[in-house]
């Protein structure tokens, strides 16, 4: 089994709205270590890298904050990758959705060395896909896809030496806010969307079964799970809310359908807020989600033979 490494990165850097550097202690309180290690997995937490503070200046050259930025992704590209280095699994507790471009670096380049197929599962209310040319607000956690698709500073999109991913290994979930010029950018790109209208119309299980598609036993799966991809009738606690989002049932499906494949890899749990949170329960929220992800069940799963 596995051992799972906890490693916080309690910074805002990247987003609109103060508050997120506060998740990593947030998910702590919520009982995430020994929840893992309630499921017999082995659980390190190395606590919380460091990094610079916050300055809360406004974009320059349209992005707010980047070397700030670049600081807290090359420290994260080394936390993830000697995770990864040393057969462990990291999981990155965030902080804004910026800090992606760090830990995808490091799975990316790791999954390169060790001959393994990339799938990134990207769970978002948003497209993440600006750039400085059509970001609307400059904030860098609106640009993690673009940069790991190679489209930014290239500190950013060769963290890792090279650019981290091709638009085939990127499928996201969830998606209800694109900006006007990151539309077509998002279409330009070619990487698959389910938004909410396609998982309206088919359900979450047949969008599963298509995100998933296609991965075997080779497959490292990276899920970069950004809490306001859940309705925030149910996770108040994140900055940026768009209505309209999955229920807990549906995210839970997701989470149990990538427990199945037993490909997990690595992830990311960014853009809790709990200082917009009540009563810590968006984090707890997301201790519940994580524990589906690593197996947790309400009965034995039903084989898909013995179905309805
Ligand atoms: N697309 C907007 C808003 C946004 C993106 N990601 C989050 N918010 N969390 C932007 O500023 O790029
Ligand atoms: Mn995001
Ligand atoms: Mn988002």
């Amino acid at each position: 089994m596995k051992t799972i490494h906890l490693i916080g990165a309690p910074t805002d850097i990247g987003a609109s709205v103060r508050g997120a550097g506060l998740g990593p202690d947030a998910l702590r309180v919520a009982g995430l270590p020994q929840a893992l290690r309630d499921r017999q997995l082995q659980v390190i937490d190395s606590g919380n890298l460091a990094g610079p503070p916050n300055p809360w200046e406004p974009p320059r050259d349209g992005f707010r904050h980047l070397p700030e930025v670049i600081a807290w992704n090359r420290s994260i590209y080394t936390a993830v990758h000697d995770a990864l280095t040393a057969g462990q699994l990291p999981v990155l507790l965030g902080g804004d959705h910026c800090l992606a471009i760090g830990s995808i670096s490091a799975v990316a380049r790791h999954c390169k060395a060790a001959g393994k197929q990339l799938r990134v599962l990207w769970f978002d209310a948003h497209a993440d896909t600006n750039t400085a040319h059509i970001t609307p607000s400059g904030n860098i956690h609106g640009m993690p896809v673009a940069c790991l698709l190679g489209h930014g500073p290239e500190a950013l999109t060769h963290l890792g030496g090279e650019v981290a991913l091709q638009a085939r290994e990127l499928c996201q979930i969830g998606v209800r806010s694109v900006d006007a010029g990151e539309r077509a950018f998002v279409k330009e790109l070619g990487f698959e969307v389910f938004d909410m209208r396609y998982i309206d119309e088919f359900g979450m299980r047949a969008v599963m079964e298509l995100a998933l598609a296609g991965t075997d036993s080779n497959t490292h799966l990276h899920v970069s799970f950004d809490m306001d991809c859940m309705d925030p009738e149910i996770a108040p606690g994140v900055g940026t809310a768009v209505r309209g989002g999955p229920s807990y049932r549906e995210t839970q499906l997701c989470m149990e359908m990538i427990a199945d494949t037993g490909l997990l890899g690595s992830l990311d749990l960014v853009e809790l807020n709990p200082a917009l949170d009540v009563r810590n329960q968006t984090a707890e929220l997301a201790v519940d989600l994580i524990e589906s992800l690593f197996g947790k069940s309400t009965l034995m799963r039903r084989a898909p033979a013995d179905g309805p």
